[in-house]
């Protein structure tokens, strides 16, 4: 049985996992009204993830006789100023998220449960490749600049994307 406190720590987690799907989707929505509609399919396809980290979590939660509590999720911003700035946004979001996965794993090795620290490991995996997708995405975005033909490159190549749930996850 999980203590009260990672109860409330998973129930947040949850919280911040569905706040990402809906800053993203916020983003999805400035890249497809500018026409930019395969970076915007990142952006769709990224929802898609952060719904799954979300359910992986409450699936858990009831998995160990937890209860779900499901809070309000804040707005995400409206618009972005720059192809740019919505990548930093990217970011910060993401080293956000990866301090707050690390925070969980810290508060589950301090109350030790041992079963919630091998779960966590996949979030702490998983964020790995989050920040550094984020990362390499605004180091391209910023050399090709906000117009020509390179961000139409870089459009092209995330309309690609799709979304492949983990096996391991339910
Ligand atoms: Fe759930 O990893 Fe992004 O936010």
């Amino acid at each position: 049985m999980l203590s009260r406190k990672l109860q409330d720590a998973i129930n947040e987690q949850i919280q911040k996992e569905l706040h990402s799907e809906y800053i993203y989707l916020s983003i999805a929505a400035y890249f497809k009204s500018r026409d930019l509609d395969g970076i915007a399919n990142f952006f769709f396809v990224q929802t898609q993830e952060e719904h799954f980290h979300a359910l992986k979590l409450f699936n858990y939660l009831i998995d160990r006789g937890g209860t779900v509590v499901l809070k309000e999720i804040p707005a995400p911003p409206v618009t972005f100023n720059s192809a740019i700035e919505a990548f930093e946004k990217t970011l910060e979001h993401e080293q956000f998220i990866t301090k707050s996965i690390n925070d969980l794993m810290d508060l589950a090795i301090k109350e030790n449960d041992h079963a919630l620290v091998s779960f966590l490991k996949w979030y702490v995996d998983e964020q790995i490749e989050e920040e550094a997708t984020a990362s390499r995405l605004l180091n391209r975005v910023k050399l090709t600049g906000e117009s020509g033909p390179g961000l139409f490159m870089i459009d092209s190549e995330l309309s690609k994307r799709t979304f492949t749930p983990p096996a391991s996850g339910e």
